[in-house]
């Protein structure tokens, strides 16, 4: 953790310094560049919130059937254009759009970006903690990019990016072997470095369920949530980027399993399962489906949802065992 008495580096010093040379002399920064800008924007009507006018929904339904919060059309604007313009952004999926954003002119940028622009929205009109969630993969080659090429599986991601708009505003990079996190100074407006090379902690502190999906899970996941429930306590905001931070910070295992009603699960592939994964994996964690690692599903679907165990390798690898038996 940052000492608040020494100089502090910003985001943009600290991502030049440890991304890897190639990401760097590619743009990288300019990516990561842009989400801070949107999430500063989206960080500024969270915390105004009923003042700024963005509670509550606009009536409208996205592809998810899901009603559209006013803060996800404010945030999905906002990071949408902030990586469009960004000049290193080549294309675009975003929860809340049904169809892929090709960026025009985009012919020499290398990057691609999947992202939940506001996660757990609904949260916000009672002023709980939202967040918002981006996959960073670079273009193979200089063939154009289509809905078929955005469709890679997670463990090509070359960076992963959350935010958590909660007591504070921390903006979390990983890319490959390292994570860090930055907080949203809101003297300077600049995002600094407060969270040096990330490791999940060895001893997980916690289990996070919706524990009143218990009665539609399947007989061998419930075996298996209570050999947790057994051996940890039960912490669940029920908003995903925020019981993921805990658990990355303090230890734990996040569960959104599928069920007799949802098979393939709530959460979805793209935008949160593998984002997340790729930052739990690089700083030590694991994340499955409960049957095969996250980052080597193949996506089929751009919207696709799956079912998502992810945190400490070891009480993953517990899970996934008792589901086995
Ligand atoms: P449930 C928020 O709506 C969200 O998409 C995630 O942020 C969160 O983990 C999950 O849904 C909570 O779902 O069914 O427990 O309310």
């Amino acid at each position: 953790m940052a000492d608040a008495g020494n100089a502090v580096q910003t985001l943009a010093d600290v991502i030049a310094e440890t991304a890897p040379a190639e990401l760097v002399g590619d743009g990288f920064l300019t990516v990561v560049g842009a989400i801070a800008d949107g999430a500063k924007r989206v960080d500024g009507l969270t915390r105004r919130a009923a003042l700024a006018g963005v509670l509550g929904d606009t009536g409208e339904m996205n592809v998810q059937g899901e009603i559209v919060q006013v803060l996800d059309a404010a945030g999905t604007d906002a990071f949408v254009s902030s990586l469009r313009d960004c000049g290193a952004v080549a294309a675009l999926a975003c929860e809340e759009l049904e169809e892929a954003v090709f960026v025009s002119d985009a012919a020499d940028h290398p990057y691609i970006a999947l992202f939940d622009p506001v996660d757990g929205s609904s949260n916000i009109d009672v002023a709980v903690t939202i967040g918002s969630i981006f996959a960073i993969y670079k273009r193979t080659d200089d063939a154009p990019v289509t809905e078929t090429t955005l469709l890679r599986p997670g463990r090509e991601q070359c960076g992963a990016v959350y935010v958590v708009y909660g007591s504070s505003t921390v903006l979390v990079v990983a890319t490959e072997g390292r994570v860090d996190g930055f907080t949203l100074d809101p003297v300077s407006g600049e995002f600094l470095h407060s969270h040096n090379e990330i490791r999940i902690p060895s001893k997980c502190a916690a289990y996070s369920v919706n524990e009143g999906n218990q009665g539609n899970w399947h007989p061998e996941m419930q075996a298996a949530v209570a050999d947790l429930r057994d051996a940890y306590g039960l912490r669940y905001v029920g908003s995903l980027v925020a019981d993921f931070h805990r658990d990355l910070l303090k230890g734990g295992i996040f569960l959104y399993p599928g069920d007799v009603k949802s098979p393939a699960g709530k959460l979805r592939l793209g935008y949160e399962a593998n984002p997340l994964c790729y930052v739990a994996e690089q700083a030590g964690g694991a994340g499955t489906t409960g049957v095969e690692r996250i980052l080597d599903v193949q996506p089929e679907l751009l919207h696709q949802r799956t079912p998502l165990i992810v945190g400490n390798a070891d009480v993953v690898e517990r899970v996934v065992a008792k589901l086995a038996e």
